[in-house]
Protein backbone atom coordinates (compact mmCIF):
# COMPACT_ATOMS: atom_id res chain seq x y z
CA UNK A 1 0.00 0.00 0.00
CA UNK A 2 0.90 3.37 -0.36
CA UNK A 3 1.89 5.53 2.11
CA UNK A 4 -0.70 8.54 2.93
CA UNK A 5 0.08 11.66 3.89
CA UNK A 6 -2.98 14.11 5.17
CA UNK A 7 -2.06 18.01 4.58
CA UNK A 8 -3.76 19.77 6.99
CA UNK A 9 -3.07 24.14 6.41
CA UNK A 10 -3.73 26.33 9.19
CA UNK A 11 -4.24 29.88 8.45
CA UNK A 12 -3.78 31.37 11.78
CA UNK A 13 -2.32 34.55 12.41
CA UNK A 14 -4.07 35.38 15.82
CA UNK A 15 -0.95 34.03 17.89
CA UNK A 16 0.94 36.84 16.97
CA UNK A 17 0.62 40.10 15.41
CA UNK A 18 2.04 40.54 12.50
CA UNK A 19 -0.24 39.85 9.66
CA UNK A 20 -0.14 38.20 7.11
CA UNK A 21 1.14 34.70 8.31
CA UNK A 22 -2.37 33.10 7.89
CA UNK A 23 -1.43 33.09 3.90
CA UNK A 24 1.37 30.31 4.76
CA UNK A 25 -0.55 27.16 3.98
CA UNK A 26 -1.56 29.21 0.33
CA UNK A 27 2.02 29.94 -0.05
CA UNK A 28 3.08 26.26 0.48
CA UNK A 29 0.59 24.47 -1.94
CA UNK A 30 1.20 27.62 -4.32
CA UNK A 31 4.70 26.10 -4.51
CA UNK A 32 3.53 23.09 -5.27
CA UNK A 33 3.83 20.98 -1.79
CA UNK A 34 0.78 18.53 -3.02
CA UNK A 35 2.55 17.62 -6.20
CA UNK A 36 5.61 17.86 -4.79
CA UNK A 37 5.15 14.60 -2.34
CA UNK A 38 2.94 12.84 -5.00
CA UNK A 39 6.21 12.66 -6.96
CA UNK A 40 7.88 10.53 -4.41
CA UNK A 41 5.53 8.11 -4.45
CA UNK A 42 3.00 9.49 -1.42
CA UNK A 43 -0.88 9.58 -1.40
CA UNK A 44 -1.51 12.55 -0.75
CA UNK A 45 -4.53 14.36 0.57
CA UNK A 46 -5.16 17.60 0.75
CA UNK A 47 -7.66 18.63 3.86
CA UNK A 48 -8.42 22.18 3.08
CA UNK A 49 -7.66 24.45 6.02
CA UNK A 50 -9.10 24.93 9.48
CA UNK A 51 -11.36 27.41 10.21
CA UNK A 52 -9.58 30.04 12.31
CA UNK A 53 -12.81 32.45 13.84
CA UNK A 54 -12.00 36.42 14.09
CA UNK A 55 -11.72 37.98 17.46
CA UNK A 56 -14.33 40.97 17.91
CA UNK A 57 -14.23 44.41 19.27
CA UNK A 58 -15.83 42.89 22.79
CA UNK A 59 -13.66 40.07 23.56
CA UNK A 60 -11.67 41.05 26.16
CA UNK A 61 -7.82 40.47 24.46
CA UNK A 62 -5.11 40.65 26.64
CA UNK A 63 -6.78 38.35 29.74
CA UNK A 64 -3.81 37.09 31.54
CA UNK A 65 -1.68 38.12 28.77
CA UNK A 66 -2.67 35.38 26.56
CA UNK A 67 -3.69 37.86 23.31
CA UNK A 68 -7.17 36.23 21.20
CA UNK A 69 -6.99 33.43 23.30
CA UNK A 70 -10.57 32.34 22.89
CA UNK A 71 -10.08 32.26 19.17
CA UNK A 72 -6.55 30.25 19.51
CA UNK A 73 -8.07 27.67 21.49
CA UNK A 74 -10.87 27.07 19.24
CA UNK A 75 -9.05 26.68 16.08
CA UNK A 76 -6.55 24.60 17.58
CA UNK A 77 -9.55 21.99 19.25
CA UNK A 78 -10.83 22.27 15.86
CA UNK A 79 -7.16 21.05 14.14
CA UNK A 80 -6.72 17.91 17.17
CA UNK A 81 -9.87 16.90 15.81
CA UNK A 82 -8.19 17.11 12.22
CA UNK A 83 -4.64 15.71 13.35
CA UNK A 84 -6.29 13.25 15.04
CA UNK A 85 -8.34 11.22 12.46
CA UNK A 86 -5.94 11.61 9.93
CA UNK A 87 -3.83 9.16 12.38
CA UNK A 88 -6.51 7.07 12.87
CA UNK A 89 -6.95 6.51 9.33
CA UNK A 90 -3.40 5.65 9.13
CA UNK A 91 -2.01 8.80 7.57
CA UNK A 92 0.95 11.17 8.45
CA UNK A 93 -0.48 14.12 9.27
CA UNK A 94 1.37 17.33 7.72
CA UNK A 95 0.16 20.31 9.38
CA UNK A 96 1.01 23.95 7.31
CA UNK A 97 1.15 26.87 8.92
CA UNK A 98 -0.27 29.86 10.36
CA UNK A 99 2.14 30.68 13.36
CA UNK A 100 3.66 28.58 16.07
CA UNK A 101 0.71 28.60 18.12
CA UNK A 102 -1.19 26.08 16.10
CA UNK A 103 1.83 23.09 17.49
CA UNK A 104 -0.99 23.18 20.30
CA UNK A 105 -3.36 21.43 18.69
CA UNK A 106 -1.22 19.54 16.72
CA UNK A 107 0.69 18.10 19.49
CA UNK A 108 -2.68 17.64 21.33
CA UNK A 109 -4.28 15.51 18.21
CA UNK A 110 -0.87 13.45 17.22
CA UNK A 111 -0.40 12.54 21.38
CA UNK A 112 -3.08 11.13 22.14
CA UNK A 113 -2.33 8.53 19.83
CA UNK A 114 1.38 7.64 20.95
CA UNK A 115 2.69 6.82 25.15
CA UNK A 116 5.45 8.65 24.74
CA UNK A 117 6.05 10.71 22.04
CA UNK A 118 9.56 12.24 20.84
CA UNK A 119 9.78 16.35 19.92
CA UNK A 120 12.53 17.86 18.22
CA UNK A 121 11.39 21.35 18.05
CA UNK A 122 13.41 22.96 15.27
CA UNK A 123 13.04 27.02 15.97
CA UNK A 124 14.77 29.63 16.59
CA UNK A 125 13.07 30.42 20.04
CA UNK A 126 12.40 28.22 23.12
CA UNK A 127 8.14 28.92 22.60
CA UNK A 128 8.54 28.01 26.68
CA UNK A 129 6.53 31.08 27.55
CA UNK A 130 3.37 31.45 30.21
CA UNK A 131 1.41 33.98 30.44
CA UNK A 132 3.27 34.94 32.68
CA UNK A 133 6.73 35.17 31.75
CA UNK A 134 6.18 36.09 27.98
CA UNK A 135 7.38 39.37 27.40
CA UNK A 136 4.50 39.92 24.34
CA UNK A 137 1.27 38.20 25.34
CA UNK A 138 1.72 36.02 21.55
CA UNK A 139 0.57 32.38 22.04
CA UNK A 140 3.14 31.54 19.74
CA UNK A 141 6.08 31.84 22.03
CA UNK A 142 4.04 29.47 24.08
CA UNK A 143 3.19 26.41 22.62
CA UNK A 144 6.18 23.83 23.61
CA UNK A 145 5.40 24.78 27.36
CA UNK A 146 1.94 24.73 26.89
CA UNK A 147 2.24 20.98 25.56
CA UNK A 148 4.52 20.47 28.25
CA UNK A 149 1.54 21.06 30.42
CA UNK A 150 3.08 24.07 31.29
CA UNK A 151 0.38 27.35 30.75
CA UNK A 152 -3.46 28.72 31.16
CA UNK A 153 -5.60 25.80 31.42
CA UNK A 154 -7.98 27.02 28.64
CA UNK A 155 -4.15 25.77 26.03
CA UNK A 156 -2.84 23.11 28.50
CA UNK A 157 -6.64 20.70 28.74
CA UNK A 158 -7.21 20.65 25.10
CA UNK A 159 -8.16 17.40 23.84
CA UNK A 160 -9.00 16.86 27.52
CA UNK A 161 -6.08 15.65 28.80
CA UNK A 162 -2.17 17.12 29.77
CA UNK A 163 0.09 17.25 29.36
CA UNK A 164 0.84 15.80 25.86
CA UNK A 165 4.42 14.84 26.17
CA UNK A 166 7.62 14.46 28.41
CA UNK A 167 10.45 17.17 29.18
CA UNK A 168 12.62 14.14 28.65
CA UNK A 169 11.50 13.50 24.73
CA UNK A 170 11.71 16.76 23.43
CA UNK A 171 15.01 18.43 21.83
CA UNK A 172 15.31 22.18 21.02
CA UNK A 173 17.85 22.68 17.66
CA UNK A 174 18.61 26.03 16.08
CA UNK A 175 17.83 28.98 19.29
CA UNK A 176 19.13 31.52 19.85
CA UNK A 177 16.38 34.37 21.40
CA UNK A 178 15.44 32.71 24.79
CA UNK A 179 13.77 34.99 27.30
CA UNK A 180 14.76 34.80 30.86
CA UNK A 181 11.62 32.44 31.75
CA UNK A 182 12.19 29.81 29.15
CA UNK A 183 15.94 29.75 29.99
CA UNK A 184 14.72 28.85 33.98
CA UNK A 185 12.16 26.43 32.38
CA UNK A 186 14.67 24.77 30.53
CA UNK A 187 17.33 24.70 33.16
CA UNK A 188 13.96 23.52 35.89
CA UNK A 189 12.63 20.43 33.59
CA UNK A 190 16.09 19.74 31.79
CA UNK A 191 15.75 20.11 28.44
CA UNK A 192 18.16 19.37 26.11
CA UNK A 193 18.79 22.24 24.03
CA UNK A 194 21.14 22.29 20.64
CA UNK A 195 21.72 26.27 20.25
CA UNK A 196 23.31 27.82 17.36
CA UNK A 197 26.69 27.82 19.65
CA UNK A 198 26.25 23.66 19.41
CA UNK A 199 25.97 23.50 15.98
CA UNK A 200 28.55 26.05 14.55
CA UNK A 201 30.93 24.05 17.48
CA UNK A 202 29.55 20.00 16.59
CA UNK A 203 28.86 20.67 13.06
CA UNK A 204 24.46 19.76 12.04
CA UNK A 205 25.65 15.56 11.67
CA UNK A 206 26.42 15.63 15.05
CA UNK A 207 24.07 17.25 16.06
CA UNK A 208 21.10 15.41 14.05
CA UNK A 209 22.94 11.90 15.39
CA UNK A 210 22.38 13.04 18.88
CA UNK A 211 19.31 14.75 18.85
CA UNK A 212 17.83 11.53 16.93
CA UNK A 213 19.22 8.93 19.39
CA UNK A 214 17.35 11.15 22.38
CA UNK A 215 14.12 11.57 21.15
CA UNK A 216 13.95 7.79 19.76
CA UNK A 217 14.87 6.77 23.33
CA UNK A 218 11.97 4.80 25.07
CA UNK A 219 9.69 6.73 22.29
CA UNK A 220 6.61 5.27 20.23
CA UNK A 221 6.79 8.29 17.50
CA UNK A 222 8.62 11.66 16.53
CA UNK A 223 7.27 14.88 15.94
CA UNK A 224 8.76 17.69 14.22
CA UNK A 225 8.23 21.18 14.77
CA UNK A 226 9.78 23.11 12.33
CA UNK A 227 9.44 27.12 12.08
CA UNK A 228 10.97 28.72 9.44
CA UNK A 229 12.74 31.68 11.38
CA UNK A 230 15.13 29.03 12.44
CA UNK A 231 16.65 29.36 9.15
CA UNK A 232 19.01 32.27 8.61
CA UNK A 233 16.81 35.06 7.37
CA UNK A 234 18.78 35.53 4.64
CA UNK A 235 17.77 31.98 3.54
CA UNK A 236 14.07 32.46 4.55
CA UNK A 237 13.04 36.32 5.10
CA UNK A 238 9.66 35.81 4.60
CA UNK A 239 9.15 34.78 8.83
CA UNK A 240 7.55 37.58 11.34
CA UNK A 241 10.70 37.60 14.07
CA UNK A 242 13.31 37.08 11.93
CA UNK A 243 16.70 36.37 14.04
CA UNK A 244 20.22 36.51 12.53
CA UNK A 245 22.62 33.53 12.77
CA UNK A 246 20.11 30.92 11.99
CA UNK A 247 21.06 27.40 10.06
CA UNK A 248 21.48 27.30 6.77
CA UNK A 249 19.23 26.21 4.21
CA UNK A 250 21.98 22.93 3.59
CA UNK A 251 22.13 22.41 7.66
CA UNK A 252 18.51 22.17 7.12
CA UNK A 253 18.16 20.10 4.18
CA UNK A 254 20.75 17.70 5.86
CA UNK A 255 18.91 17.86 9.00
CA UNK A 256 15.92 16.53 6.53
CA UNK A 257 18.02 14.12 4.81
CA UNK A 258 19.05 12.49 7.99
CA UNK A 259 15.54 11.98 9.34
CA UNK A 260 13.87 10.57 5.89
CA UNK A 261 17.24 7.98 6.08
CA UNK A 262 16.65 7.20 10.15
CA UNK A 263 12.58 6.95 9.00
CA UNK A 264 11.70 7.98 12.56
CA UNK A 265 8.75 11.00 12.23
CA UNK A 266 5.45 9.76 12.61
CA UNK A 267 3.85 13.65 12.08
CA UNK A 268 5.22 17.05 11.30
CA UNK A 269 4.09 20.78 10.54
CA UNK A 270 6.36 23.54 8.94
CA UNK A 271 5.04 27.24 10.69
CA UNK A 272 5.62 30.98 10.69
CA UNK A 273 5.37 31.49 6.84
CA UNK A 274 4.88 34.82 6.15
CA UNK A 275 3.80 35.53 2.33
CA UNK A 276 3.32 39.23 2.80
CA UNK A 277 7.43 40.04 4.37
CA UNK A 278 8.98 37.63 1.85
CA UNK A 279 10.72 37.85 -1.11
CA UNK A 280 8.68 35.94 -4.28
CA UNK A 281 8.04 33.37 -2.17
CA UNK A 282 11.05 32.17 -1.03
CA UNK A 283 10.43 30.87 2.41
CA UNK A 284 7.64 28.62 1.70
CA UNK A 285 9.61 27.19 -1.65
CA UNK A 286 12.03 26.79 0.87
CA UNK A 287 9.62 25.27 3.48
CA UNK A 288 8.72 22.43 0.32
CA UNK A 289 11.82 21.96 -0.69
CA UNK A 290 12.59 20.94 3.20
CA UNK A 291 9.30 18.69 2.89
CA UNK A 292 10.75 17.04 -0.03
CA UNK A 293 13.99 15.63 1.95
CA UNK A 294 11.97 15.01 4.81
CA UNK A 295 9.93 12.58 3.00
CA UNK A 296 12.92 11.05 0.99
CA UNK A 297 13.87 12.84 -1.74
CA UNK A 298 17.37 11.93 -3.09
CA UNK A 299 19.82 14.07 -4.80
CA UNK A 300 20.90 11.53 -6.76
C1 LIG B 1 9.25 35.66 22.15
C2 LIG B 1 7.85 35.76 22.74
C3 LIG B 1 8.46 33.70 18.92
C4 LIG B 1 8.19 32.58 17.13
C5 LIG B 1 8.75 34.48 17.89
C6 LIG B 1 9.19 35.34 20.68
C7 LIG B 1 8.49 34.06 20.37
N1 LIG B 1 10.02 34.65 22.86
N2 LIG B 1 8.10 32.50 18.43
N3 LIG B 1 8.59 33.77 16.77
N4 LIG B 1 7.90 31.59 16.31
O1 LIG B 1 7.16 36.73 22.42
O2 LIG B 1 7.45 34.90 23.50
MN1 LIG C 1 8.28 28.94 17.05
MN1 LIG D 1 10.53 30.99 16.17
MN1 LIG E 1 13.19 9.74 26.40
Amino acid sequence: MKKKISIIGVPMDLGQRRRGVDMGPSAMRYANVVERLQALGYEVHDLGDIEIGRPNEFDVIDEDNLKDLKEVVNANQTLAEAVSKSVVNGSFPLVLGGDHSIAIGTLAGVAEHYKNLGVIWYDAHGDLNTGETSPSGNIHGMPLAVSLGIGHPYLTGLGGYAPKIRPENVVIIGARSLDDGEKELIQEKGIKVYTMHEIDRLGMTRVMEEAMEYVTKDTDGVHLSLDLDALDPHDAPGVGTPVLGGTSYRETHLAMEMLAEADIVTSAEFVEVNPILDDKNTTATVAVALMGSLFGEKLL
